[in-house]
């Protein structure tokens, strides 16, 4: 399913300062519909894990420690060119340069806490929606 298929996260900032109403109607009013949701308190492996990509990073024991310090809720967003469209739509990762509009420059903090995490290619897509849902649940036939 990789081109219409995109992995989201309402990261643990935004979901502690009640904004991920607002961020899933954003998401929705930006064409994409929510295939799959949960809310998930990482464990410290699965935010290491699913970041091992940065773990040569230093910020990766920082960005770990703060993706397990309170529940987050990964989506599976639908919609045509999905990843590139919502790359698009979140804004760059700091929010201080994150174009007006965009989902970070409206709801983020910081570069770290940046209220969401989206796949960045169809590939890596592939990989964190495989990490979060199952094949039922992101094809909708668990319903
Ligand atoms: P993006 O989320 O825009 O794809 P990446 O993949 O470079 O950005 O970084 C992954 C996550 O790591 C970011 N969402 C952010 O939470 C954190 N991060 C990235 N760069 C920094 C930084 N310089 N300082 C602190 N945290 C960072």
């Amino acid at each position: 399913m990789a081109g219409t298929q995109t992995l989201g996260i309402i990261k643990p900032d935004a979901v502690a300062s009640g904004k991920a109403g607002r961020i899933v109607a954003h998401l929705e009013g930006a064409g994409y519909t929510v295939r799959a949701m949960r809310m998930s308190r990482l464990s410290l492996r699965e935010a290491q894990a699913f970041y091992a990509v940065h773990r040569e990073r230093p910020f990766y024991d920082s960005l770990c420690a703060f993706m397990t310090s309170g529940p987050c809720i990964p989506m599976v967003l639908e919609r045509a060119d999905a990843v590139r469209q919502l790359r698009e739509v979140i804004g760059a990762t700091d929010p201080a340069e994150a174009a007006a509009g965009t989902v970070r420059q409206l709801y983020a903090e910081s570069k770290e806490r940046n209220a969401i995490h989206a796949s960045d290619s169809d590939d890596n897509a592939v990989r964190e929606i495989g990490f979060f849902f199952s094949e039922a649940e992101r094809t909708g036939l668990w319903g």
